[in-house]
C-alpha cells in the first residue's frame, strides 16, 4: 500500500480522503490555497502545502504547483478528488512522467470520453445503446438533413461540452439555423471547441447513473445505480440509490452495459456511467465520468464498501477483491447537498463565517462536511459545505431518518439549503418516487408547504407578549427615565421583561 497520498483538491471531499487514509495507516497531504490556510482538510491532513493564491488556475488547478507539492513532500500518490484536475487527462499523463501514481483511470480513458462524439462512435462500435442522432460533428447542411431523419425535437450539443454548456433544444426547422450558430459560438466561449453534434430530444428523462469500478487486469464491475433526476440549473440537488424505477431486470441490463463502456475504454479505477432514462424505461448512453463523484457515499452505504479505499487498492494494481455475483445491494440511501446559498434569493451563494454549528448524527445518518464553527466560507469556491446522507432498510426509513437529521441541523451565521430538502423529502411526489429532470423546477414553483400553517397565529401570540411585556414596564411603580433636556427620553434601564421574570419566580404556588 501506499506510505504517502496528496489530495489534490479541497473541502468535504478532501477530509473524505484523508479518512481514508487514516484508516489505512497511510500518510495524508493537504493542499491549499490563500484562502484555505484555516480550512478543516489543512487541519485533519498530516502535511499541508501552500499552493497558491485563491484563484483556482493559480492553485487548484495549477499542474506544476500540485507536481511540486507532491515532489517535495514525498508523496508517492495523488488523489484527484472531484471537479479541478479530476478528469484532466494531461494531469494524469503529467502525474505519470514525475513518477506518480494518478488514483483513477488512464489519461487514454479520460481522453475518449472527454469528448462526446468520440465516446459516442466508440460507444457505437461496441454496441451500446445510446440517443439517436450524429456520432460527429456537423456543418449546417447536414445538421438540417440529419434533424429530419431523426425527427424534431432535436438537442443540439457541444461535443467537448457537459452540464448543460452549448446545448439547444430545437422544436422545428425554423429555429435550427440561429440555434446551431448559438451552440457553436456558446462551446466555442466555454470550451474553445465548436464542435457540435446533434441527438433526439427525450422529454422529461431520469438521469440514472450506474458504478463501475474496474482493476488494471482489465477486470470491471458495476456497483448500482443512483437516481440523480433532483437538479437545478444541471446541478445535482439530491441523489439516491437505489432509483425507485430501476428494478432487479433493468439493474443487471444497464449494469451490463455500463460494464461494457467501462471495457471499451480499457477503464480502470471508479467510474460512473450516465443514462438518459425516457417514459418507457428505455435507457441510452449519454456520458461517462471519469471520477469519484460527490455522491459516491450513497453507493457505499447500499454496497457496504469504501470505495476510497477501493480505488487505492486498484491503484496499487491489486486486482479487485470480490467478484460481480459477490456484490449485494442492501437498504436505501438518500444523499442532500447542503450549499451555503439563499433560498429566500434564488439560491444565490451566501459565504461568511459559521458562528454556530449544531451537526446532526445518530441511527443510519453520514455527514461528509468540510466545515467548522468559527470557519468562513470563501466566495471563491464550490459552496458545497456538507452531505447529509440517510440510510435505511427502504426508501421509506431513509427519508424519515433525513428529515429528522436536517431538523436538528443549525448553521448559523450563513444561509443555507437545508429547508429546500424538508420540502423536496415531504413532497408526495417525491414519496411516491415520482421524480424527473423536470421535478425540482415544477416544485419550486408550487406554494411553498414548508411554512407551518400555524405560522400566523404564533406570530400574534408573539405580538401580545410584547405588546404586554410594553404595558408592564410602563406600569407605576416601574422605573422609568425621563428626559432632562426635554427631547427624547432613553429606554427604560429595567426592561418589563425583566421584572416580569422576576416576579414569576418569587410568584407563591
Ligand atoms: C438531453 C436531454 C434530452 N434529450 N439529451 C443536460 C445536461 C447534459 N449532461 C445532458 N442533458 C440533457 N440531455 C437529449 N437528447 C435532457 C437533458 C437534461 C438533463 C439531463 C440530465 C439531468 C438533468 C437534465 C435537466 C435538463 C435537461
Amino acid at each position: 500500500m501506499f506510505k504517502r497520498i496528496l489530495i489534490a483538491n479541497r473541502g468535504e471531499i478532501a477530509v473524505r480522503i484523508i479518512r481514508a487514509c487514516r484508516e489505512l495507516g497511510i500518510e495524508s497531504v493537504a493542499v491549499f490555497s490563500d484562502v484555505d490556510r484555516k480550512a478543516l482538510h489543512v487541519r485533519k491532513a498530516d502535511y499541508a502545502y501552500h499552493i497558491g493564491p485563491a484563484t483556482a488556475s493559480e492553485s487548484y488547478l495549477n499542474i506544476d504547483k500540485i507536481l511540486e507539492a507532491a515532489r517535495r513532500s514525498g508523496a508517492e500518490a495523488i488523489h484527484p478528488g472531484y471537479g479541478f484536475l479530476s478528469e484532466n487527462a494531461n494531469f494524469a499523463r503529467a502525474c505519470r512522467d514525475a513518477g506518480i501514481k494518478f488514483i483513477g483511470p488512464s489519461p487514454e480513458s479520460m481522453e475518449m470520453m472527454g469528448s462526446k462524439t468520440r465516446a459516442r462512435q466508440n460507444m457505437k462500435r461496441a454496441g451500446v445503446p445510446f440517443v439517436p442522432g450524429s456520432e460527429r460533428g456537423l456543418e449546417l447542411d447536414d445538421m438540417e438533413r440529419l434533424a429530419e431523419q431523426v425527427g424534431y425535437p432535436v438537442m443540439l450539443k457541444a461535443a467537448a461540452g457537459g452540464g448543460g454548456k452549448g446545448m439547444r433544444l430545437v422544436s422545428s426547422p425554423a429555429e435550427l439555423h440561429s440555434a446551431y450558430e448559438n451552440a457553436r459560438s456558446e462551446a466555442q466561449r466555454s470550451f474553445g471547441d465548436n464542435e457540435v453534434y446533434i441527438e433526439k430530444f427525450i422529454a422529461n428523462p431520469r438521469h440514472v447513473e450506474m458504478q463501475i469500478f474496474g482493476d488494471e487486469q482489465g477486470n470491471v464491475v458495476y456497483l448500482g445505480e443512483r437516481e440523480c433526476s433532483v437538479q437545478r440549473r444541471h446541478q445535482k440537488v439530491l441523489e439516491e440509490s437505489p432509483s425507485p424505477i430501476v428494478d432487479e431486470d433493468m439493474r443487471r441490463r444497464m449494469g451490463e452495459i455500463a460494464v461494457r463502456v467501462g471495457k471499451a475504454a480499457g477503464y480502470y479505477n471508479a467510474g460512473t456511467v450516465e443514462f438518459l432514462v425516457d417514459r418507457e424505461r428505455n435507457f441510452y448512453f449519454l456520458e461517462m465520468n471519469t471520477r469519484l463523484q460527490v455522491e459516491h457515499p450513497v453507493t457505499e452505504f447500499v454496497t457496504g464498501l469504501d470505495l476510497v479505499h477501493l480505488q487505492f487498492h486498484v491503484a496499487t494494481g491489486q486486482p479487485l477483491p470480490f467478484k460481480q455475483e459477490d456484490i449485494q445491494l442492501r437498504g436505501h440511501a438518500i444523499e442532500c447537498r447542503i450549499y451555503a446559498e439563499d433560498p429566500d434569493n434564488n439560491y444565490f451563494p451566501s459565504p461568511g463565517k459559521i458562528t454556530r454549528l449544531i451537526s446532526p448524527s445518530g441511527p443510519g445518518i453520514r455527514r461528509d462536511s468540510g466545515m467548522y464553527e468559527g470557519w468562513s466560507v470563501p466566495i471563491e469556491y464550490d459552496p458545497l459545505l456538507a452531505k447529509l446522507v440517510g440510510y435505511g432498510e427502504d426508501r421509506e426509513q431513509a427519508i424519515n431518518r433525513l428529515l429528522r437529521a436536517l431538523y436538528e441541523y443549525f448553521v448559523g451565521g450563513i444561509k443555507t439549503n437545508t429547508s429546500l430538502f424538508r420540502r423536496i423529502l415531504k413532497d408526495p411526489d417525491f414519496r411516491a418516487g415520482n421524480i424527473d429532470t423536470g421535478f425540482l423546477d415544477r416544485l419550486l414553483t408550487k406554494p411553498n408547504n414548508e411554512t407551518d400553517p400555524r405560522r400566523p397565529i404564533i406570530a400574534a401570540m408573539g405580538a401580545a407578549i410584547f405588546a404586554s411585556a410594553e404595558a408592564q414596564a410602563t406600569l407605576p411603580g416601574t422605573t422609568v427615565a425621563v428626559s432632562t433636556n426635554g427631547k427624547a427620553a432613553p429606554p427604560p434601564p429595567i426592561s418589563g421583561w425583566k421584572r416580569m421574570a422576576r416576579e414569576e419566580a418569587v410568584r407563591e404556588r
